[in-house]
């Protein structure tokens, strides 16, 4: 049996600069293309306690206050990992799961990527496996492909792999968060009108219907290779290329999608036109953007340029809020004064949020 005590993880969010769009196994969740990120910091993280216990009667999970229904579609789906682990690690008992996000998770700033490596972080450590770095982030796409990507910080690469059972598409840190330290991400948020697609659903959408799809996968690889590069000598420039005509890429796949997913909104076009005329009017990139599956904008740039990019993009009208990340170090454990969960009545402690 395994002893009740309570594991606290931070994690963190993390922007692709190379995009996944699309998987060759859905069971398994296995990528058509390489990916490549940054490790957002803990200005987008999510806090997450576990504990596994034979006095909990049912699986639980309580998200920023709110008990979630984890019977239900995707979320069920997602939660199959928890199941994967206790396999695993041969336990059997119920989990209690309470997790807070400090930025909006509504906002479309891939929450789950934050949410799900910070639960399989937390998990894998109360189950007490020794999971490698290989091994965790092979256990995390399972339940969330980007999601794998934000168990290193620094720049990751996700690896597309080639082995029909997934041992080689694993997530590995290419550059360390102390690489380049200049670089920045900073957030736009974009508010939302209408209901989005779901990541999940909008990419096999695309694969099915999408006839630009067939390029992308090739395309994406060797830009992969050509970022890979350009970080390696910090060359802002080539970064800038190749992260805008990626995202870029993605989006137009999914405009060419039937019927046409569109995640970007007016908003997110000036931004995207602001960017163009800053780097137009330096004669060299300064900033570049680059968007996930919602209309908030990511314009990474450096140090010297943070002012006056940021003061560029709060001049947009829809920008609500600039959110500002650095390279992040990755998940860690928490200790026990920073847990979640009471452990006397088996339910979250009361917050602030409560109220
Ligand atoms: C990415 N996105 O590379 C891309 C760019 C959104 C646009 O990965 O089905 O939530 O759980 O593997 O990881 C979002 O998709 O999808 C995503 P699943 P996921 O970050």
């Amino acid at each position: 049996m395994l002893e009740e005590r309570v594991f606290t993880a931070v994690g963190t969010s993390n922007i692709a600069l190379i995009k996944y769009w699309g998987k060759r196994n859905e069971q398994l969740i296995l990528p058509t293309n390489s990916s490549i990120s940054l490790t957002l910091d803990e200005n987008l993280s999510s806090r997450t306690s576990v504990i596994f216990s034979e006095r909990l009667d049912r699986d639980s999970f309580y998200l920023n206050g709110k008990v979630q229904d984890i019977n239900d579609g995707e979320l069920k789906e997602k939660f199959q990992i928890i199941n994967r682990l206790r396999t695993m690690a041969g336990v059997r008992d119920n989990i209690l799961v309470v997790s807070e996000n400090n930025f909006p998770t509504a906002a479309g700033l891939a929450s789950s990527a934050a949410g799900m490596s910070t639960l399989v972080f937390a998990a894998s450590n109360a189950l007490g496996l020794n999971l490698t770095q290989r091994d965790l982030s092979i256990v995390v796409r399972m339940g969330s492909g980007s999601a794998c990507r934000s168990i290193a910080g620094g720049f990751v690469r996700w690896n597309r792999g080639e082995l029909d059972d997934g041992s080689d598409s694993y997530a590995e840190q290419i550059f360390n968060e102390s690489h380049w330290p200049e670089v920045t991400d900073v957030i736009a948020v974009v508010s939302e009108g209408k209901k989005r697609i779901s990541s999940r659903s909008g990419m096999r959408q695309t694969m099915q219907t999408s006839a630009l799809y067939q390029s992308r996968p090739q395309f994406a690889e060797r830009m992969a290779r050509e970022l890979a590069e350009a970080i390696g000598r910090r060359d802002f420039n080539a970064l800038a290329e190749i992260a805008i005509r990626d995202s870029n890429n993605m989006h137009a796949t999914m405009l060419d999608t039937y019927p046409p997913i569109s995640y970007l909104n007016d908003t997110s076009r000036e931004i995207m036109n602001a960017v163009h005329e800053i780097n137009e009017s330096a004669g060299e990139a300064l900033a570049a953007y680059t968007f996930d599956a919602g209309p908030n904008a990511h314009v990474i740039t450096t140090d010297r340029h943070i002012a006056s990019v940021r003061e560029r993009l709060s001049e947009i009208d829809g920008v609500s809020r600039l959110i500002e990340s650095k390279a992040g170090r990755g998940p860690r454990i928490l200790g026990e004064s920073e847990s979640l969960i009471d452990v006397g009545s088996m339910l979250p402690k009361r917050s602030s949020g409560d109220e």
